[in-house]
């Protein structure tokens, strides 16, 4: 599974004092720290809190690309901070996110083509996340429709089916897994699929263990990749031993142990 570490977001109280005082020493150490945990890419999103996110956006990336060239997940609403973003993050980074309104895609879609970034796309519109696994399939038809027309492969395409957490929206859990696993009946490449993990748990008294059960059911209908925290042990040896189960890794006994020296 293609992991995104999802700690440098200004959700987050550490970040957003970083980002306040500009101390670059602690997201980069965040940075590292991910990478090194088994992160592909990393999650850059200045926060709620951000009194100029343009700015703050910018300053997360040049200060992370001081440490590492690895992929970014450039996480804003703003247009203009996304092509801020994208501009700076380079190419093979990506656009999250869109969500699935024609509006919103015919304004993102010709950014991530400009700057060949790779797409995450909410399967979500102005009325917000539908309840059920086929709108939600249907708003990812629609996504995948729009990605064509620009110009964007299937394979480059991340659809998002965006869970919920249980505790306020426990019907959706399972419609995210169904869309999960339908988004591969769309289209032939199929796109890939993608989850924030850590939403699932937010507000339940044991997170870690909601987190990581929902990942391993997501992984046998098929996840693709997740944003999630990589420094949770406990959920990234899960995450492999899900895959070694489904047969995505050939069995030997140290194979946590093989897995990390990859
Ligand atoms: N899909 C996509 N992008 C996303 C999300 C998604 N980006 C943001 C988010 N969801 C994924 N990242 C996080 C990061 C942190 C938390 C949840 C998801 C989190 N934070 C603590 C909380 O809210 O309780 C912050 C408090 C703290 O610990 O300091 O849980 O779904 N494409």
């Amino acid at each position: 599974m293609f992991i995104i570490g999802e700690k440098i977001n200004g959700m987050f109280k550490n970040v957003s004092e970083a980002i306040a005082t500009k101390n670059k020493l602690i997201i980069q150490e965040l940075a590292k720290k991910q990478l090194e945990a088994g992160a592909d890419a990393l999650d850059v999103n200045v926060g709620p809190a951000s009194a100029d996110p343009l700015k703050d956006m910018e300053w997360l990336i040049t200060v992370i690309r001081e440490v590492t060239g690895m992929p970014l997940a450039v996480d804003t609403t703003k247009l203009a901070v996304m092509e801020k973003g994208l501009s700076l993050a380079g190419p093979g980074s990506f656009l999250n996110s869109t969500s699935g309104q024609k509006e919103k895609l015919d304004l993102l879609l010709p950014l991530a083509k400009k700057y060949n970034s790779k797409v995450i796309a909410l399967t979500m519109n102005k009325s917000g996340v539908p309840a059920n696994a086929e709108a939600r399939l249907e708003i990812a038809a629609n996504i995948v429709a729009a990605a064509m027309e620009h110009g964007i492969e299937t394979e480059n395409l991340y659809i998002d089916a965006v869970i919920l957490p249980v505790n306020v929206a426990q019907d959706h859990a399972r419609a995210v897994l169904e869309t999960i696993k339908q988004c591969k009946l769309i289209c032939d490449p199929p796109p890939k699929t993608i989850l924030g993990l850590s939403n699932v748990s937010q507000g339940t008294l044991n997170r870690p263990l909601v987190d990581k059960t929902f990942l391993v059911m997501a992984l046998a209908l098929g996840l693709d990749a997740a944003i999630l925290n990589p420094l949770d042990k406990e959920l990234m040896d899960s995450m492999i031993t899900a895959e070694l189960l489904l047969g995505k890794n050939i069995y030997c006994d140290s194979y946590l142990d093989a897995y990390r020296k990859k």
